[in-house]
């Protein structure tokens, strides 16, 4: 997955059916993101769909044994989804299963190393640096880094050489895409910012031409 406008569409408080009009009104959007909200109330069927639109970015956050997080792998990768987003404090074994499914699929594997909200200072954010090791040893493809921390994406991207980063809490969450991309990240993912606005295609293409090089 090559940056290109490095706009992340996220689909979570959408029916199917403007998640399809979404998708369809922006289609320079790099991917679009589905969390459980969405595949929680329309099934896999919402990942089938959308992927046949744009590429489609599971963020299942998968953290299980790794057996259980192969069969997720799995799940998410035969109904389109071109990447998809786990867990690396569950070790190298378990984030490994998932790189494993993602080869076989010609997919990859983002990796949660850090997240954007207030909490993730607490646990995760001093854990970070290990995090990123494990999941480069598992031979993930991109990282999660918090948008609403640039100097924590600078941090992420020292440690993770020329690997895909990906930017989410920008606009409602407070972080700011250009800040973000100047940062190191490839993505900013945008979810209620674009699909809560009067004029989402218009904030998207906003988005786009702010992070433009
Ligand atoms: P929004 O732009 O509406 O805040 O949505 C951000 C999206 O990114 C949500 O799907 C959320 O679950 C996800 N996300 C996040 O906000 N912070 C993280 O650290 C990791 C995420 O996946």
């Amino acid at each position: 997955m090559r940056p290109r406008s490095r706009l992340v569409v996220a689909l979570d408080d959408v029916s199917l059916e403007r998640a399809l009009e979404l998708a369809n009104l922006i289609p320079e959007a790099d991917a679009l993101k589905i969390n459980y909200p969405l595949v929680l109330r329309h099934g896999l069927e919402s990942v089938r769909k959308l992927s046949k639109l744009n590429t489609v970015i599971c963020d299942f956050k998968v953290a299980d044994i790794d057996n259980t997080n192969r069969l997720i792998a799995e799940a998410a990768f035969e109904a389109g989804a071109k990447a998809l987003i786990a867990h690396a404090f569950v070790g190298s074994d378990a984030l490994g299963a998932c790189v494993d499914v993602a080869n076989r699929f010609d997919a990859f594997i983002i990796a949660v190393v850090e997240m954007s909200h207030p909490g993730a200072v607490e646990h995760i954010q001093p854990r970070t640096d290990e995090l990123v090791r494990t999941a480069l040893k598992a031979g993930v493809g991109g990282f999660v880094a918090p948008g609403t921390r640039p100097e924590r994406i600078a941090h992420v991207r020292k440690l993770v050489g020329n690997k895909l980063i990906f930017a989410p809490g920008i606009g409602t969450q407070g972080g700011s895409a250009r800040d973000a991309v100047d940062a190191g990240a490839d993505f900013v993912i945008v979810g209620r910012s674009i699909y809560g606005a009067k004029d989402p295609v218009g904030t998207a293409r906003k988005i786009i031409s702010e992070v433009k090089s």
